[in-house]
């Protein structure tokens, strides 16, 4: 399901999440199967009214509803992935075996500022 990951549409108002310039998910992976487990990202802001809307009671958008995906990139295992999570992505299902990675969330407030992170 494409989706994207917005603290601020998850926490609102909160001031933790207004202060958020910047959202990025850093994901490390341990185990890809042969087949599938792509990660699919568009260079898409969608509006969290629009998305909300679109997905009704789902969690994401159905990848087919979208435009093809501007970059789709497979894991290795052990890598480490970080990507603008507030635009579009969506994960390919895997086949053969199970995904397994580890995620967390990283936040740039300004240079000033530490970077945070949580997942
Ligand atoms: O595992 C990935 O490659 C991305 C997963 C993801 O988008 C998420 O957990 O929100
Ligand atoms: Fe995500």
């Amino acid at each position: 399901m494409a989706h994207h990951d917005i603290f601020e549409q998850d926490a609102p108002g909160a001031p933790e999440a207004i202060s958020v310039q910047a959202q990025f998910a850093a994901n490390v992976y341990v185990q890809i199967p042969e087949n599938g487990g792509e990660l699919l990202m568009w260079n898409m802001n969608m509006a969290p009214q629009v998305f909300d809307q679109l997905r009704g009671n789902d969690y994401g958008l159905r990848v087919e509803t979208l435009p093809e995906p501007d970059i789709v990139v497979k894991p290795g295992t052990g890598d480490l992935l970080i990507f603008d999570s507030r635009k579009m992505h969506a994960v390919a299902p895997p086949v053969e075996k199970s995904r397994l990675a580890l995620s967390c969330f990283v936040a740039y407030r300004g240079d000033d500022k530490p970077l945070t992170f949580w997942s």
